[in-house]
């Protein structure tokens, strides 16, 4: 699966889109199928629908686990490293994963979960979160995982969306000197739920939890009745190729956040072609992705991706920056991690710790590096470059979105030559296109647009759950014909693409998506503010920051307690990643005659860029305008 050369790379590409058909089953005959498919691909982006692999049969864990016991069983699967560096660390092999997914799948099963039941997992980094996931795949049961990060109500309203029946969690998590109380705000949330019917809970870290008579139940009392049982085998479910693998819900411009819907078939192939294919994984080598397997990334690219490609991957608990800034260096050291892929506002954040942190550190053992979640800008590439990759790494841009499922514009490593800053070159398979606003393609180089896809792949999202109408409006109405990513982009006199961030009004603050309605929204439940306009700011370690306008007209003395209380009632409403960087109050928004709020002119005053607001003359009343600007934080 993996081009050994630039040459073969365009020679494959170029089959990839001549003969995309051929391309993919090729691919997918890399994978252990139960059955083949009848028809490889059937699409169109309008309804839309789109079926990959019909007809198959497969279960994702045999190609994640059963597939490599004969030959690699003892082979490190994961590799967990705990949040203080002082707990032991843990390694679980193929075989020893393969068992405790067969475990916790007849435990998920005792408790009364079938093929096709919604399991919400809210937990921390532990091996058991992977085990979680997979256990969920191998009985068929689509699993929602939802980021320890978010808040009650947050959860509530994904469990309500998918109506769960089942909810896995810890009683709590840690997090550098934080500890999260999971199992509490798991209970919070289920105030609301009427769906859930069992909560199973993981001990980690030991703090005092309330369980509910004949709902809730510990994991480690359910492993021992399976035990007993000597229940190490759990069957894999069968699964159509186009069967629900998992939801995973994401922000948008609109609204609540949508769940997102990957299937089993096209899934696998794509995240396994990619991660082989853009890493150039090599037996034996030991790959360490930061992100959380409650983003997009961790179940590509923690959980499934390396896992089909029997890869050995470090799972690391804790954050980059506690006990300090060299936490990430020393994983690297004490593993001797080959393949590092994190995120650009993790390396902006570790760079200004100064040189200090990485000096002394050994990194000889780093062959490849990776990023994602955000444009990384040059600086940070030139930083990650020198001073972690000595000059000797390749540096694997990778762009590509919860919708997408896999990589779809990265250079491959050691292949594609790079540009700092530019995710370089389509993978094979993905044919991106530039349109300007109407929807007309934007031929040629040098040029910049709206990015769009105009060929199906794979590792698409094939609905957004429960609301069809939903996923057509938000992808695929916007350009007839083309999937809509939401990016902005540039392509190269080379034909480099390079990405230039969200032209929607969703934010990307550290890598997380943020939709700036649902903070407004937020924002605007909190008793005093009458309503809001939030936009982003360029933030030097986050990317960009949160900004709020916010009016509230019966503002009394003191306005810094009232920023504090809209900003924890963010916190409790969405998360504490959705939390304003910076509250303004105002005594009105600049408004069009028609009552729409002039986003623009308030994103150039945030961004500090007050001498050039362009055209104010529809605006209601251009002396808020002057008031804003003049207030501007
Ligand atoms: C995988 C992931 C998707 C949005 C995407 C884009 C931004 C991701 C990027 C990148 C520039 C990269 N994005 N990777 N921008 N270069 N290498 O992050 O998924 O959380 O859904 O975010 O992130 O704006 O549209 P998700």
């Amino acid at each position: 699966m993996q081009v050994k050369s630039f040459e073969e790379y365009q020679q494959v590409y170029r089959k990839s889109v001549e003969q995309p058909e051929q391309f993919w089953e090729d691919i997918a005959n890399n994978f252990l199928w139960k059955k083949k498919w009848d028809k490889v691909l059937d699409w169109n982006f309008k309804e839309p629908r789109i079926e990959w692999f019909k007809g198959a049969k497969l279960n994702i864990t045999e190609n994640c686990l059963d597939r490599h016991l004969e030959k690699n069983g003892d082979t490190p699967a994961i590799i967990w490293e705990p949040n203080d560096p002082h707990e032991d660390h843990r390694i679980l092999t193929y075989q020893q994963l393969h068992d405790k997914v067969c475990q916790f799948a007849n435990v998920l099963k005792n408790n009364g979960a079938k093929k096709g039941d919604r399991i919400c997992i809210y937990m921390p980094m532990v091996p058991e979160l992977a085990i979680a996931v997979l256990a969920c795949a191998r009985i068929g049961a689509i699993h929602s995982v939802v980021f320890g990060g978010f808040s009650a109500q947050s959860i509530a309203d994904r469990i309500k969306d998918a109506e769960c029946n089942i909810v896995i969690t810890a009683d709590g998590s840690f997090r550098g000197t934080k500890e999260v109380p999971l199992k509490s705000i798991i209970d919070d949330a289920l105030v609301q739920c009427q769906s859930v019917q069992k909560v199973i809970v993981l001990t980690r870290s030991h703090t005092p939890v309330s369980m509910i008579k004949g709902r809730d139940v510990w994991w480690e009392d359910e492993i021992k009745k399976v035990e007993t049982q000597r229940n190490m085998e759990c069957p894999a479910e069968e699964m159509d190729a186009e069967d629900m693998l998992f939801i995973l819900y994401t922000s948008g411009s609109t609204g609540k956040p949508k769940g997102v819907v990957h299937t089993c078939g096209g899934y696998m192939v794509y995240t396994g072609y990619t991660f082989s294919n853009a890493f150039q994984y090599q037996p034996g080598e030991v790959y360490f992705c930061t992100a959380d397997i409650g983003w997009i990334t961790g179940h590509s690219y923690i959980a499934y991706g390396p896992l089909t490609q029997g890869a050995t991957s470090v799972m690391f608990e804790g954050i980059p920056t506690w006990p300090n800034a060299g936490r990430l260096w020393d994983i690297v050291e004490k593993y001797k991690v080959n393949i590092l892929y994190t995120a650009p506002t993790a390396i902006r954040s570790l760079m200004s710790f100064g040189d200090d942190v990485v000096k002394g550190k050994d990194f000889s053992s780093l062959t490849k590096l990776g990023s994602v979640g955000e444009p990384l800008n040059e600086e940070a590439w030139h930083w990650f470059d020198e001073k972690i990759g000595k000059g000797n790494c390749p540096i694997v841009d990778t762009w590509w979105q919860t919708e997408t499922g896999g990589f779809m514009i990265s250079p491959i490593a050691n292949v594609t030559p790079l540009k700092p800053g530019y995710a370089t070159l389509p993978l094979p398979g993905v044919q991106p296109l530039l349109v300007d606003e109407n929807g007309k393609e934007i031929a040629g180089n040098g040029v910049s647009g709206n990015l769009c896809i105009k060929f199906p792949w794979p590792g698409m999202l094939r609905t957004t759950y429960g609301d069809h109408e939903r996923c057509r409006t938000t992808y695929f109405a916007t350009y007839p014909n083309l999937y809509f990513t939401g990016d902005g982009c540039l392509r190269d006199e080379d034909g480099y693409y390079r990405i230039t961030g969200r032209v929607d009004d969703v934010l990307n603050v550290s890598g997380h998506r943020i939709g700036t309605a649902e903070v407004e929204n937020a924002i605007n439940m909190h008793s005093s503010v009458v309503e809001s306009a939030v936009v982003g700011y360029p933030h030097d370690i986050k990317g960009q920051g949160v900004y709020a306008f916010v009016v509230c007209p019966n503002l009394h003395d003191d306005s810094e307690l009232t920023k504090k209380d809209i900003m924890m009632s963010v916190s409790r409403i969405i998360g504490a990643i959705a939390r304003p960087d910076k509250i303004q109050f105002v005594s009105g928004l600049p408004k069009t005659r028609s009552g729409k709020i002039m986003r623009r002119i308030l994103r150039k005053i945030a961004e500090g860029d007050t001498a050039n607001l362009g055209d104010t003359s529809t605006l209601l009343d251009p002396a808020v305008v002057e008031e804003i600007k003049a207030g501007a934080l």
